[in-house]
């Protein structure tokens, strides 16, 4: 497994101009003619042999010039073709044999059900052709494909058609070409028999372009979200950043077998089906959020990332922490901007932040890589979002807006680096953000600790802030962005707020002219990703809970009077809830906010949240604690959370107001409801009165976790109804992975061997080995090793078929720390076994030794 490093970046010796793909499709022996005009980089050695990529492909003919080329000019071998003696400028043709039907790792050309698809991001073009195959080496395309019409009547390509005819033998021809130049993980080509969903977008300069989304027969209504989706993403990035969509065509095309979420290719979008079809019976509200994010998403990358893309793989976070930073932007200006913000930054503390404590931590621009796709992370994803976020939060919005428009006219049409993008923003906004850059070095959560000092004679406030690389780690101090809000202790007004910025390791800020001493609030819109360390008393936080302007602020003070209660109840096994606490929790439900936002406010920190927190976790100690937390709070506030049950359902079925906000709180009351297992036939009627997926699927969850009476009903009739359903059977599996009995080992080997179980199906195998480790922590960190096992067992298999997706979901088996170290030992025991086998891909190879270092 051998290391690239960031530090070696050399650009290429040859560049490839234009590339005419011909494509003949067939399960198993599907041609492809490849003819590239290449040139060599002025600067290069004219010994200089063109080393092309290529795996997985039986190489068929190869023409320089047109002559075929004598086999002493050239070497082939399992990952490369070295062409030598090559003139300065020329056309290089070469023709390979590829099977998509035997592609189960699902990168380069494969079958998912009756289509053919591809998936080139990061290095899956050469596995379609011998290629240069890094962002750096822009190419313009066109691609004809050759297919059997009657089988695959819809043939795609990036770009605009240009030709479409028929062919004999009932074949047809298509041919498509793409102007702009782009790299070839952006190259993508569809054939197959869909259902269409056309619609327009007419552009703030008033061109016409044509949307197209295509779906599995018999789909249709389920696309329609997802096409009003795009229609709002191509109108928001007009208004918000101004960027204009480019082609005359825009495809997206939905498919079952995908190792991501969604794929951006210029002008043909492919994505998880997960990620298109939803409506309100079979997809739940977190379904449409996701559905609305991820079109978003891809469409922001047609500027970042398609239109300006990375210079190398090191710089991913270029494009992605960029895109993730809008699509979070999108979806806070089409939803309530608090909820969104709360929902980004739950997921980068339960799980990105155990990433960067983790074996596999690194810096949002990675210095050293082995598998690319081993770093399509959360560190690159979500701490990428959220470093453009804090540089949002310096520049302001107008001075963000500034720089974007400064990186857009320098590199438009260029491969580039974080380093421009951190240039353009500075040089626009006439700043040095040197320090600032530091982010894209660092790495680990950086710890900040702050004080504050009242001195009523002289009416000032004293904030001493310091800040600490995170354990293990040593870098320069960074620049931190610290929100804050002073709040007035008697009439609870905000008196003072804003942004201070950290940029020493010790640093103190001092507010005069205050005659009362305020409650301070630090961190406003998690306006870093930090652990803030900052000792407030209860009476201090539930002032914040109420009367922040911030509302993330307003929710996080919740959190850390739970995150407090449940830290002794992990400690004392005797410990029950305090009256505070439990009036505090009243007065939530009590309050006057919105419901998706109570709903987030009555949530208690998971367990992945809660390992964060503590130290030396035993897995089963902090279950109970959460379980005595949870029931003991039932307990306090039953009447309360059973009315305000009543009162969403009430509102939901009078239709009132909007309709996702009280499902979700009538949900999050039902997970306190269902404590006392008392609640049987309230989760019957809400699973069998429920029209939408939301409700019904949190009845089944409840009663699959609870283990009550009426869930072998439920879960009988669920199957029944949609088992010709494979998104919702995703989510069945899911269920059944959850289960917390002492059945789940023998479930599960019935789950594997089940009928609508196939480890070719990411999103299935996902559903049922992702969901056991992750959701079901009681029985994945049982005692006994065996859910480790079982875990290792799948990862074994899923290899063999698709590394990617094993390496992805080996993760809470290589996450090994905040544990105690019995718990980590036996963790490790299993990790060692895999490192001792023979066969293992490259992308569980890096993780493992990693881990095992
Ligand atoms: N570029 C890979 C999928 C995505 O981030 O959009
Ligand atoms: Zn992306």
């Amino acid at each position: 497994f051998t290391p690239r490093f960031l530090k070696d970046y050399q650009p290429a010796p040859y560049q490839i101009h234009t590339v005419d793909l011909y494509i003949e499709l067939d399960d198993e022996r599907t041609l492809v003619r490849n003819q590239m005009q290449i040139k060599r980089h002025g600067d290069a050695d004219e010994n200089e042999p063109l080393v092309l990529d290529g795996q997985h492909m039986e190489l068929q003919g190869l023409w320089l010039n047109g002559e075929a080329l004598n086999a002493s000019r050239y070497q082939c071998d399992e990952q490369s073709l070295t062409i030598t003696h090559c003139p300065q400028a020329f056309t290089l043709t070469i023709e390979t044999l590829v099977n998509p039907k035997a592609n189960t790792a699902l990168e380069g050309i494969y079958k998912s059900g009756g289509a053919f698809c591809t998936q080139c991001e990061a290095e899956g073009f050469r596995r379609i052709s011998y290629f240069l195959d890094r962002p750096d080496v822009m190419a313009i395309y066109t691609t004809t494909i050759v297919a059997d019409k009657d089988k695959y009547p819809y043939l795609l390509a990036n770009g605009n058609c240009i030709e479409r005819r028929d062919l004999e033998r009932g074949r047809h021809l298509v041919t498509w070409h793409d102007p702009f130049q782009k790299p070839c993980y952006l190259f993508a080509l569809v054939a197959g028999d869909f259902d269409l969903l056309e619609d327009r977008f007419v552009t703030q300069s008033g061109r016409e372009v044509a949307l197209q989304l295509f779906v599995d027969k018999g789909n249709l209504d389920k696309a329609r979200f997802a096409m009003q989706a795009l229609q709002d993403s191509m109108a928001w990035d007009e208004r918000v950043f101004g960027l204009e969509y480019d082609l005359d065509i825009y495809m997206i095309v939905a498919v079952d077998f995908f190792n991501m979420g969604a794929m951006e290719n210029k002008g043909l979008n492919i994505f998880n089906s997960k990620f298109v079809l939803a409506d309100q019976r079979s997809a739940t509200d977190d379904d449409f959020f996701n559905v609305q994010a991820v079109i978003g998403h891809e469409y922001f990358h047609n500027w970042t990332g398609n239109r300006i893309t990375c210079r190398d793989w090191f710089q991913l976070s270029l494009k992605e922490g960029l895109t993730v930073f809008r699509d979070q932007q999108f979806s806070a200006d089409m939803h309530q901007p608090d909820v969104t913000r709360i929902s980004n930054v739950r997921l980068l503390r339960a799980q990105q932040f155990a990433e960067d404590a983790g074996p596999m931590a690194h810096p949002i621009r990675p210095e050293k890589v082995v598998e690319m796709n081993n770093f399509y992370t959360l560190t690159v994803y979500e701490k990428g979002a959220e470093v453009i976020r804090m540089l949002h939060t310096l520049l302001g919005e107008q001075g963000f807006q500034r720089g974007m428009k400064e990186y857009i006219a320098r590199h438009d049409g260029q491969a580039v680096t974080c380093d421009d993008f951190i240039a353009a923003m500075a040089a626009a906004n006439d700043t040095d953000l040197q320090q600032f850059s530091l982010w894209y070095s660092q790495v680990g959560t950086p710890q900040v600790e702050a004080t504050s000092n009242y001195d009523a004679n002289s009416g000032s406030l004293t904030l001493t802030v310091e800040q600490r690389p995170a354990s293990g780690q040593q870098h320069p101090p960074l620049l931190i962005p610290i929100g804050y809000e002073l709040l007035a202790q008697d009439s609870k007004k905000v008196m003072h707020k804003g942004v201070l910025s950290l940029t020493q390791t010790t640093q103190q800020f001092t507010f005069e002219q205050l005659n009362e001493q305020p409650v301070v609030v630090l961190l406003t819109g998690f306006s870093a990703p930090v652990k803030l360390h900052f000792s407030q008393c209860e009476d201090e936080l539930m002032t914040i809970m109420v009367h922040a302007d911030d509302g993330f602020s307003r929710w996080e003070a919740t959190q850390i009077l739970f995150r407090q209660c449940i830290a002794h109840y992990y400690q004392d096994e005797s410990f029950s809830l305090a009256d505070s606490l439990s009036r505090a929790f009243a007065d939530i439900l009590d309050a006057e906010v919105e419901p998706a936002f109570k709903a987030l406010q009555i949530t208690l920190p998971g367990f992945a949240e809660m390992t964060e927190f503590l130290q030396d976790v035993e897995p089963q100690q902090l279950l109970n604690a959460l379980s005595r937390f949870k029931l003991d709070l039932l307990g306090k506030q039953q009447a309360k959370l059973q009315a305000m049950y009543q009162a969403c359902d009430q509102k939901l079925q009078s239709g009132e107001g909007h309709g996702a906000g009280y499902r979700a709180l009538k949900n999050a009351c039902l997970e306190y409801l269902v404590q006392g297992q008392s609640f049987d036939t309230e989760v019957t009627a809400q699973y069998q009165k429920a029209s939408n997926m939301t409700e019904k699927i949190a009845a089944l969850q409840v009663a699959a976790s609870e283990n009550l009476p009426c869930f072998e009903a439920l879960n009988r009739d669920f199957f029944a109804q949609w088992q010709d359903d494979s998104l919702v059977m995703d989510k069945w599996f899911s269920i059944q992975a959850r289960i917390e009995d002492d059945a789940v080992f023998e479930r599960l080997e019935g789950l594997l061997n089940h009928p609508k179980f196939s480890m070719r199906n990411p999103n299935r195998a996902r559903a049922l080995i992702g969901s056991f480790a992750v959701h079901n922590p009681k029985y994945f960190h049982h005692a006994s090793g065996r859910g480790y096992d079982w875990l290792t067992d799948q990862i074994v298999k899923l290899d063999a078929i698709n590394p990617q997706v094993a390496s992805r979901l080996i993760t809470p088996l290589i996450q090994t720390q905040g544990f105690a170290s019995s718990v980590q030992e036996t963790m490790r025991k299993r990790l060692q076994r895999l490192q001792q086998l023979d066969d293992i891909s490259a992308d569980i190879g890096e993780k493992i030794n990693a881990a095992l270092v």
